[in-house]
């Protein structure tokens, strides 16, 4: 099985990739977590990319498509995978395109979440990450037991920096004015299923499968 999940800051992306982790046995790869993953590093790649997240701006299309193909040929790679965030402009959906077809690959399914932009800054000035393992939370509708602790690894959690009013405003316009022309690339494709986002995380769960096992 081979996804994409589409959708804007705080659609709820990484919350569903990591329930379909799961579900299909596949790995998440999520261009925003290799971006901070070398930020964190301090790598020539995280020192670039950084100046852009912090604005709340799209790193290159070249350097995302190099780190791309590079992941896709991992072994993990081999019974498919999840795309999170990724492609998020034209150039990067016709980049995948040409890779997967010397990959001789498809996408089965393009997720678009459907989240109204009124819900996202909610969404996202509440969410905490898990420093150690990566699981997410939210302090409003999944909040950990402890505030400052993973419940499932005990690790710290901690507020992304990207997650202020000011870049949370410049990222969602961004979203309207680059990816969402991304989600009429794959309507031309018939492969986009519509999630109607803004329930509960189970209730989307719910929906996300039923739309694929169709
Ligand atoms: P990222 O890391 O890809 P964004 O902005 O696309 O960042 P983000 O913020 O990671 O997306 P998400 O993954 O869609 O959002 O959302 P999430 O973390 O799962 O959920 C957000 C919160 O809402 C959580 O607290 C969660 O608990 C709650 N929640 C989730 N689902 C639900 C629900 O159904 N109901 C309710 N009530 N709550 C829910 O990219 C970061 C930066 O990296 C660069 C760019 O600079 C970008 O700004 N970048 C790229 N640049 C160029 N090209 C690319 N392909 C790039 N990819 C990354
Ligand atoms: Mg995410």
């Amino acid at each position: 099985m081979r996804l994409l999940i589409i959708g804007p800051p705080g659609g709820g992306k990484g919350t569903q990739s990591k329930f379909l982790i799961d579900y299909f046995q596949i790995p998440q790869i999520s261009t925003g977590d290799i971006l901070r993953e070398n930020i964190k590093n301090k790598t020539s790649l995280g020192i670039e990319a950084k100046q852009f997240m912090d604005l709340g701006k799209l790193v290159s299309d070249s350097l995302i498509m190099n780190m791309i193909k590079k992941r896709l040929n991992d072994t993990d790679c081999n019974n498919g995978y999840i795309l999170d965030g990724f492609p998020r402009t034209i150039p990067q959906a016709k980049g995948l395109d040409k890779l997967l077809q010397e990959m001789n690959q498809k996408i089965d399914h393009a997720i678009v979440m459907n989240v109204p932009d009124n819900l996202i800054v909610q969404r996202l000035s509440n969410r905490r990450t898990c420093k150690s393992c990566g699981t997410l939370y939210n302090l409003l509708f999944d909040p950990p037991s402890n505030i400052k602790k993973c419940d499932r690894c005990g690790g710290d959690l901690y507020q992304r920096s990207d997650d202020n009013p000011k870049t949370i405003k410049q990222r969602l316009s961004i979203y309207h004015e680059q990816t969402k022309p991304v989600i009429n690339y794959y309507e031309d494709q018939n492969i986009t299923k519509l999630i109607d986002s803004t329930g509960t995380i189970d209730e989307i769960k719910q929906s996300i499968i039923k739309s694929i096992s169709n």
